[in-house]
């Protein structure tokens, strides 16, 4: 029995990185899969002929997770293909590393609006209709190991993803009475094009190897895998919660 047989999965930011895996997985397990991307058709196109390949079930919306109506427009879709929704992964992000002391306001709320916002926006609209669905669902959002620590470049950025857990927190309560279960992954240093600058600078990926107990930087399916199990049936008494994936990264003070 496939972990997502039959589910219909809905993913932001899905067309490349984390959200690209993890629609890649959903479908690997079973799910149809509807995938948010902002103006990178290319990348949509390439998840979705890896899923279609393998004969899963999956299509791409373009939008602006930032703006609301978007949400309610990639609910809609993924209904009017799929007929329902049972997992939302929200996932899509921007970390745009920049100094503090400089960092512009319309960096700040770019940040804000995309991370945060937008990540309001997607579960409000999903939640909405696994409510109305009356199943239940689930609910899976891409904090990060920056909601725990910092980042000197990072300093618009971190406070959105301790948002975006904090969010599931509350939404947790909040759903909890529908059968929605709503939990954070927290990927710690994860190969991506977020951070494929910053990795390039010396010593960058030397530093975190060595932070790393498991001793190599995380790729974008060791979080994917993660995922589907907070969305499955296998997490059915787990909502509220964060699941660290970083190799360890966190803990190793020493
Ligand atoms: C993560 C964490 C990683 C960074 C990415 C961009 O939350 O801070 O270290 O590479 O963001």
């Amino acid at each position: 029995m496939k972990l997502l047989e039959d589910k219909v999965v809905v993913v932001t930011g899905g067309s490349r990185g984390i959200g690209g895996a993890t629609a890649v997985a959903a479908a690997r397990q079973g799910a149809s899969v509807a995938l948010l991307h902002h103006r990178d058709q290319a990348g949509a196109d390439a998840v979705l002929g890896e899923i279609r390949q393998s004969g899963g079930r999956a299509i791409a919306i373009d939008g602006d997770i930032a703006q609301p109506e978007t949400s309610a427009r990639l609910v809609a879709q993924a209904v009017a293909e799929f007929g329902r929704v049972d997992v939302l992964v929200s996932n899509a992000g921007i970390c745009p590393f920049h100094s503090f002391l400089d960092l512009p306001a319309d960096l700040l709320q770019r940040t804000m609006e995309v991370n945060l916002h937008g990540a309001f926006y997607v579960v409000q609209a999903a939640a909405n209709q696994m409510k109305a669905q009356g199943h239940g669902g689930a609910i899976v959002a891409t904090s990060s190991i920056s909601a725990l620590v910092g980042g000197a470049m990072q300093t618009h950025y971190t406070p959105t993803k301790a948002g975006v857990h904090s969010l599931m927190q509350s939404v947790a309560i909040a759903l909890g009475p529908y059968g929605i279960r709503c939990n954070s992954v927290m990927p710690g240093a994860i190969v991506t094009d977020l951070n494929r600058d910053d990795l390039s600078q010396a010593g960058k990926r030397e530093y975190f190897e060595k932070r790393i107990p498991i001793g190599r930087l995380g790729q974008p399916d060791d979080v994917a895998d993660c995922v589907v199990f907070l969305a499955s049936d296998m997490a059915r008494y787990v909502t509220g919660a964060a699941l660290l994936v970083d190799g360890g990264m966190f803990v190793n003070l020493q």
